[in-house]
């Protein structure tokens, strides 16, 4: 598929995912969406990515929202069929076992905070805005807001946001643990690109199946959550990456993890 609305570019092990409407600060039409989707369903098929980090053309926003330009002319039937597509392409950023930072470079704002959420990691410029402001619009967030922000920052933070519509800034996302931290804008890429460096020298096998075992697990009572970790604890035996991981911490040397064969 050839993209028009995104950028999909590789470096090794890490792919950079660059949304690319800035005249209209990053707005997710259906195109993009579709674009997404793509992007992402074959980054899952490829083991040689192993971490993705996911950003806005320009130097003013992540992603502004879905595109209300697009959507004002909706009837209900499309409306299901844009939302069912936006909450596909969260899904599958969140269910990919790929990990995925968010390099939130500006505003973050309705679908474009959802965008956010659906990312492992949520690293923030200093110009970076938060918000849902679906309300001034009349309508409720379509891309899982209502169900990711609470699960991320508690209820009550996320019923504020939700039902105001206020916009907050970097350093009160960083307050409510809607971002992991906040960092100046000329750094941003580098930031995300040195902690996605520093996962692609862990074991990628162990990698993916913590974000399998963070994902999964917290849909489940901590019961059935902590057997599920013991049954892929058990599945690292598995890989050579467990030898060679413990191999080399006793050898008193660096591991050396191959991806191809697991
Ligand atoms: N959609 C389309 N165009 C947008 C946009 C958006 N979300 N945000 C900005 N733009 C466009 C502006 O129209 C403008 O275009 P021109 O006038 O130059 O042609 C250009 O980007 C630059 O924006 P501004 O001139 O407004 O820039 P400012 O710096 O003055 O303001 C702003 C920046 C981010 C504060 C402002 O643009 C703004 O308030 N944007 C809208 C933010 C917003 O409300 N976002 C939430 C969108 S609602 C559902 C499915 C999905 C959703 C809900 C339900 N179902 C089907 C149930 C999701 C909803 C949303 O995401």
């Amino acid at each position: 598929m050839e993209y028009s609305n995104i950028l999909c570019e590789k470096d090794g092990p890490l792919a950079t995912v660059t949304i690319n409407r800035p005249k209209v600060l990053n707005a997710l039409n259906y195109e993009t969406l579709q674009e997404l989707k793509h992007c992402f369903e074959t980054i899952a098929g490829d083991r040689s990515t192993r971490v993705v980090i996911l950003t806005g053309a320009g130097e003013k926003s992540f992603v502004a929202g879905a595109d209300i330009s697009f959507m004002r002319e909706l009837n209900p039937l499309e409306a299901r069929t844009f939302a069912t597509l936006g909450q596909e392409v969260m899904n599958t950023i969140e269910g990919i076992d790929t990990p995925v930072i968010a390099a939130v470079n500006g505003f973050a704002l309705g679908g474009g905070c959802e965008l956010a959420l659906a990312c492992d990691i949520r690293i923030a410029s200093e110009n970076a805005r938060f918000g849902q402001p679906e309300v001034n619009l009349g309508v409720v967030p379509g891309f899982g807001g209502t169900q990711r922000l609470p699960r991320l920052v508690g209820k009550g933070h996320a019923c504020e946001l939700l039902f105001s519509g206020d916009i907050i800034d970097a350093a009160e996302a960083a307050r409510i643990g809607l971002v992991n931290r906040v960092v100046p804008q000329d750094q941003l890429l580098e930031s995300c690109r040195q902690l996605a460096g520093r996962i692609c020298l862990r074991g990628p096998v162990a990698v993916r199946l913590c974000k399998d075992a963070v994902n999964n697990g917290l849909e489940m009572d901590l019961a059935r959550a902590c057997r599920y970790e013991a049954d892929l604890f058990a599945m690292c035996f598995a890989s050579t990456q467990q030898q060679e991981g413990m191999s080399a911490f006793l050898e008193k040397r660096q591991p050396k993890f191959e991806s191809e064969k697991d």
